[in-house]
């Protein structure tokens, strides 16, 4: 109780004791579904009288030592939005985050480019509070359990090993698609992820060898936690699947150094904040 604090008429300053290291009170195995159309008022009144602008969240009775930003990359895909903002948000309430969700927008319709945009939200969240974490997800993919932490552990993370679309197993034993965490440490090391992957596919193998590549390894929940529910979809406009990305992983040894973070070149073009999600408007220079 100190003297500034009796002169302000305060209550002696409280500091909280950390958070369990366990979550306690999840729920485990969860169910999910896509068929109702909810509304965006009702996805706010479920979920955000206790978040802050831009959807942001911290624990009020507890201090939580995960900082962490959720990366989305993005481009007009409204509905599985609405859908993961409504199941994510209270299961990382749960999980006792000190958390943002940036939904990265690529802007105008050029080619697609999941990496760049995910590269580029790890640099604007970074802007906004120091995150030492960071989730990379899909914006259709939704967890079936919340003891999948979003959160960073001793390796690089695959979360998503056991989406339905799968039949609940991983594709092939090296996929790193879909969810992932990565410290901003790890993050660093392997000199961010690659800009070069227009269109889909192979972004994801390429993180995959990088993190390979530096000695580290994958951690990844067992695969009754690590289930997934994707929302079905078609393939987007402007994201075929490129025949040039597969063979660029024979390179990835000698490109990681010079394609990645340290070469990421990108424009904001706006960036706006509600109570769900920062929404951050990117011209990462794509091709037509
Ligand atoms: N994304 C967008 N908008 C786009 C393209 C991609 O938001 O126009 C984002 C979104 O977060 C998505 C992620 O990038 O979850 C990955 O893209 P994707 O969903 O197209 O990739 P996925 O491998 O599907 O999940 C590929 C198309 C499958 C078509 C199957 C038809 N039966």
């Amino acid at each position: 109780h100190t003297k500034a604090n009796e002169e302000k008429n305060e209550e002696p300053a409280k500091t909280l004791g950390p958070c369990p290291d366990t979550p306690p009170n999840l729920f485990g195995s969860l169910h999910v579904e896509f068929d109702y159309k909810r509304s965006w008022d009702e996805v706010r009144k479920e979920v955000s009288p206790l978040l802050q602008e831009g959807g942001r969240y911290k624990p009020l009775d507890c201090f939580s030592k995960h900082k962490v930003a959720i990366i989305i990359p993005f481009r007009n895909r409204y509905e599985h939005l609405k859908h993961w903002l409504y199941y994510l948000h209270p299961i990382l309430l749960r999980q006792q985050l000190d958390y943002g969700v940036y939904v990265i927008n690529q802007y105008g319709e050029g080619t697609f480019n999941r990496a760049k945009l995910m590269n580029a939200g790890y640099v604007e969240a970074l802007k906004e509070y120091d995150y030492k974490c960071f989730v990379f997800s899909d914006v259709d993919l939704i967890p079936l359990d919340d003891r999948n932490l979003y959160r960073c552990f001793d390796n690089p993370r695959h979360m998503a090993v056991a989406m339905d679309k799968f039949n609940y197993e991983l594709p092939y034993n090296t996929f790193f698609g879909g969810v992932s965490s990565l410290s901003k440490d790890q993050f660093l090391t392997i000199n961010g992820f690659p800009n070069t992957y227009w269109g889909w596919g192979g972004e994801d193998d390429d993180i995959y060898r990088r993190v390979i590549f530096h000695g580290m390894s994958i951690s990844r929940p067992d695969s009754m936690t690590g289930k997934y529910k994707m929302v079905k979809h078609e393939r987007d406009l402007h994201n075929k699947a490129n025949p040039l990305n597969p063979g660029k992983l024979s390179k990835t040894r000698q490109t990681m150094a010079e394609d990645g973070i340290n070469s990421l070149k990108y424009t904001v073009k706006e960036i706006v904040k509600n109570v769900l999600y920062t929404f951050i408007n990117v011209d990462i220079n794509a091709p037509k």
